[in-house]
């Protein structure tokens, strides 16, 4: 299924019920006296988040979405039904805009949380609502409120513990299929994978886990919209940390430049994405040590040690250093998490 992040949607709720006008007539009953019901409520669009779904996809093809209207109400007291809301659900995460606004009403980050979005019309008042001491016999009856629509933007935010970044071919995919059940696309061409996936992580010391995120490579320029952009970083604006891969293997050189350079420019985009993200804290991994030449592991390391960076170094492939690499993240993102407390 195609990884859908952004949809754009019209919700319409439905339209609430009559109120019915109307005199109870019976034989042997005098002045039998009002007896218009009132119209049922219209339905509601409410957008509920759900595990069950992980893309916006569905509602791509749906752009308009409708609440049914309130039946009208009736004689003999009869109240009108109310109209069915409609719940849309949509990946946990997804973000909701008024398009008119664009201001973010609601944000359904945990499973189940739910957003009103559209109000039914209100069910419209019999006669019998009418009635009073003083006033015995009115004629008057509502009409039911009007149903409403209202356009709304929704992003998906992918929720995860860790987010990987590096350029294309930097081993990320590799790297979650290694440590996780996920099992996205690896390929030695760049820009393999082109939709963000999560995976979780099991730590080995306490068996707890954290949820990593694995999103498309980023080149230099992504601000400018090279290669896929840097629209996917999105996906780890809301993780706790990042963990940094650049790869080890010599012919990234030539394409992206050597290690530390390499390094230098990602965290340039990243900061052209949003200087908030680019101070994140991160966990550097140096990647594919099983094709590395020992000089540049040792010019890297120490280059990154000289800037006070913890730098780790693994490769996904023969498994050296993803224990270490496992504690190293738990621990940072526990250190993250007190902080915030
Ligand atoms: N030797 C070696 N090769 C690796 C290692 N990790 C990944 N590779 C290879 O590197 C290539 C790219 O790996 P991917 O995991 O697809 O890289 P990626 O960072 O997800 O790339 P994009 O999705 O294109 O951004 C594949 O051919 C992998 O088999 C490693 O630790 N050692
Ligand atoms: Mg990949």
């Amino acid at each position: 299924m195609k990884f859908i992040d952004e949809v754009r949607v019209t919700a319409v709720s439905g339209k609430g019920g009559d109120g019915c006008g109307a005199f109870r007539r019976e034989k042997f009953v005098p002045k039998g006296g009002p007896s218009g019901g009132s119209g049922g409520r219209g339905g509601h669009i409410i957008f509920r988040a759900s595990r069950h779904f992980n893309t916006l996809h569905s509602l791509r093809f749906t752009p308009i979405i409708r609440a049914k209207a309130g039946s009208s109400g009736g004689p003999n007291l009869r109240t009108g039904a109310q109209g069915q809301d409609h719940v849309v659900e949509v990946p946990v995460g997804t973000l909701i805009r008024r398009c008119a606004s664009n201001r973010v009403l609601a944000d359904l980050h945990e499973e189940g949380s739910e957003f009103l979005a559209v109000e039914g019309g209100a069910g419209g008042r019999g006669n019998a609502s009418f009635k009073s001491s003083t006033h015995r016999a009115p004629t008057r009856f509502e009409s039911g409120g009007p149903a409403l629509e209202l356009e709304f933007q929704l992003e998906l935010k992918l929720l995860a513990d860790v987010g990987l970044l590096g350029f294309p071919n930097a081993g990320k995919s590799t790297l979650i299929s290694a440590l996780s059940a996920a099992r996205p696309k690896v390929a030695s061409y760049p820009f393999t994978t082109i939709a963000p996936s999560l995976g979780v992580v099991q730590v080995a010391e306490d068996y707890s886990t954290f949820v990593m995120a694995d999103i498309p490579g980023l080149i230099e320029g992504a601000a400018e919209g090279a290669g896929l952009g840097h629209r996917f970083l999105r996906h780890v604006e809301r993780c706790r940390i990042l963990l940094h891969m650049v790869s080890l293997d010599p012919f990234e050189v030539d394409a992206h430049g050597t290690v530390q350079e390499r390094f230098e420019k990602m965290n340039q985009e990243l900061h052209r994405y949003s200087p908030e993200l680019g101070t994140r804290q991160q966990v550097v991994l140096l990647s594919k040590l099983d094709v590395a030449e020992p000089d540049v592991v040792a010019e890297a390391s120490s280059w990154f040690e000289e800037q006070g960076l913890p730098v780790m170094t693994g490769s996904a492939v023969t498994g050296a250093g993803m224990k270490e690499l496992v504690s190293a993240i738990a621990r940072t993102i526990a250190v993250e998490n007190t902080d915030e407390a």
